[in-house]
């Protein structure tokens, strides 16, 4: 999380900040360590609560998260226009401003949320709270949690998704992973996206991108893809149809009590979580 850019202060977390004290920098550096913490702390108990919202109603939650521009739109149309007659799709779409990508999926026919963040440059379990009060959950197989477009944010605050799926794009340079770690080691799927244009940058290597995940410890399966060409979408398509049969069977094995919903719970992440898939898993 950067202390730099207004993105500690969000319309969820206001109150807290104002009854909570100062963020500014102290001699000690403490009290903004403190705030911060208990900023965390209390966006993790919502994202909580929202995930039971999720699994209450069987449906999976997918965060996308890249930096601005790497295709996470386009991703979701290519998909929308794939899935939608298998699969009732929900988007929430987050940006600093403008409703574009919300109208983007809309007019796919698909229910799309936008939340505009304003300042803060990354979404937080507060603002999913919101957008799934006007979400009937009961219409929906999966949502999807279009992020803010910024490399490093967004991996510190859970939202309630079940899954992370990170989009690197080729005009970005393969090195990303090296230089942001922390958002490629919160994946549980790396999509190296407008790969239509690995002709032409061939400076962007695939293996040592996949190089520098394993240098930063991550193990997540990674698809190349274009959604322009649609060249990787089948693979894609299967990894988000196993990713529900997953969550499916975790639930009946562990049904989610209804009462759970409504309240916060501080356990819910001892429990055990099903297997992601591995690289091995997916098929070439
Ligand atoms: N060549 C190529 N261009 C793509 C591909 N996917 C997206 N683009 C282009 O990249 C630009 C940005 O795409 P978006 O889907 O809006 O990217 P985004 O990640 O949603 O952007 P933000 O929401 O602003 O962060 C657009 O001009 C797209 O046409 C692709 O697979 N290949
Ligand atoms: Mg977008």
């Amino acid at each position: 999380m950067c202390d730099t850019c207004g993105c500690n202060i969000t319309h969820g977390n206001e109150s807290l900040i104002k009854a909570g004290g100062k963020l500014e920098k102290t001699e000690s550096g403490r009290e903004a360590i403190s705030v911060l913490h208990s900023l965390l702390h209390e966006n993790d108990q919502t994202a909580q609560h929202n995930r039971d919202h999720f699994d209450q109603h069987h449906v999976l939650a997918v965060n996308l998260m890249s930096s601005p521009g790497a295709g996470k739109t386009a991703l979701l149309e290519a998909t929308i226009k794939q899935l939608d007659d298998c699969m009732r799709i929900a988007v929430i779409e987050g940006d600093l401003e403008t409703e574009n990508d919300a109208e983007r999926i809309r007019k796919l026919g698909v229910t799309a949320i936008q939340i505009s963040t304003g300042s803060a440059c990354h979404l937080d379990a507060h603002m999913i709270h919101q957008a799934l009060h006007n979400l009937d959950l009961d219409d929906f197989d999966i949502v999807f949690i279009e992020n803010v477009g910024n490399l490093v944010c967004p991996a510190s605050f859970d939202l309630g998704q079940h899954l992370n799926v990170t989009l690197l794009s080729v005009p970005e340079g393969d090195d990303k992973p090296a230089k942001y770690p922390v958002m490629f080691r919160t994946s549980d799927l790396v999509i190296i996206s407008k790969s239509d244009l690995l002709p032409i940058l061939d400076d962007f290597i695939p293996e040592r991108a996949i190089e520098y995940l394993h240098s930063i410890a991550c193990d997540a399966p990674v698809l190349e893809l274009s959604s322009k060409d649609e060249s990787g979408m089948h693979e894609w398509l299967e990894w988000v149809c196993h990713q529900i049969e997953v969550r499916c069977n975790y639930l009946e094995e562990n049904p989610v009590d209804a009462s759970q919903a409504h309240h916060h719970h501080e356990h819910d992440a001892d429990k055990a979580q099903p297997p992601v898939m591995k690289q091995s898993e997916i098929s070439a």
